[in-house]
């Protein structure tokens, strides 16, 4: 059994973080029930959802995936590098205490699970804006004991590593190589975006199904070719916000 961990989107969430947008209005209304879509394609697709209650005064506690990285032997709770979001931890770490033993990231190091992409034992880890070499540095430690190589890789020009390549399938990967280069990768196979669709390598692949967003029709082209089928989720709203759909789940084993 599959658990995905959400939370309700705050009421605060106009005032996110922003980073490679703009500010533009969010409609409160239309982002909760995008998100309400968004959990009952987790259960269609075989998660059991546990949404944890809303954070008023946390605007992007939406966005769960970067306070914490579940693996089959522990959680890491992370120290994400945005100081407004390290008070989103704590209700995640709690949840999460019902399932692993938990392991924490400590100053100085930071890191965001927006920046940590799995693939088998690998682990692969984005240099970014929110993610430095003393948090990935902690996750390799802690990490060692169950067999996982942990490999920095430099991100340019976006938020995260998995606003750049996610993971479609076990031995593929869909990427943006203007953001990350495809070299660290090998021998994993790579899809490439379409070069009109910049933010289109963020796709959700668990138990064996790829959700993905309709704002990127052509990519989407790309994948069905491939024989990948996709349940499509629209999280504009979200959007507006840096969110896209790995950002907003934790999917685990039971
Ligand atoms: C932030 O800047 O932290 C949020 N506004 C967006 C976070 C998106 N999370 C993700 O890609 N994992």
């Amino acid at each position: 059994m599959l658990v995905a961990i959400t939370r309700e989107v705050s009421p605060s969430i106009t005032r996110c973080e922003l980073t490679h947008l703009q500010r533009q209005p969010i409609d409160l209304e239309r982002a909760r029930m995008q998100h309400l879509g968004y959990e009952s394609a987790l259960a269609k697709l075989g998660c059991r959802v546990e949404k944890l209650p809303v954070e008023p005064d946390l605007p992007d506690s939406v966005f769960v995936e970067d306070t914490a990285v579940v693996f089959n032997e522990t959680a890491l709770i992370t120290r994400p590098g945005a100081a407004s979001r390290r008070p989103e931890t704590h209700g995640v770490a709690l949840a999460l205490l019902a399932y692993r033993e938990l392991a924490f990231i400590e100053e100085p190091g930071t890191v965001d699970g927006g920046d940590v992409l799995c693939a088998g034992k690998k682990v692969y880890i984005g240099i970014s804006q929110r993610t430095n070499l003393a948090g990935i540095e902690q996750v390799r430690a802690a990490l060692k004991p169950f067999g996982y190589t942990v490999h920095g890789v430099q991100v340019k020009g976006c938020l995260h590593l998995k606003s750049a390549v996610t993971p479609v399938g076990p031995d593929t990967l869909l990427i943006n190589r203007r953001w990350v280069e495809r070299g660290i990768f090998k021998p994993l196979q790579v899809l490439d975006v379409d070069p009109l669709e910049s933010h289109g390598a963020n796709a959700l692949w668990f138990g064996g199904k790829v959700m993905y967003s309709p704002a990127f029709p052509r990519t989407a082209k790309r994948l069905e070719k491939r024989g990948i089928g996709l349940e499509l989720v629209d999280l504009s709203e979200l959007a507006k916000a840096e969110g896209a759909l790995t950002c907003c789940s934790l999917i685990f084993k039971q």
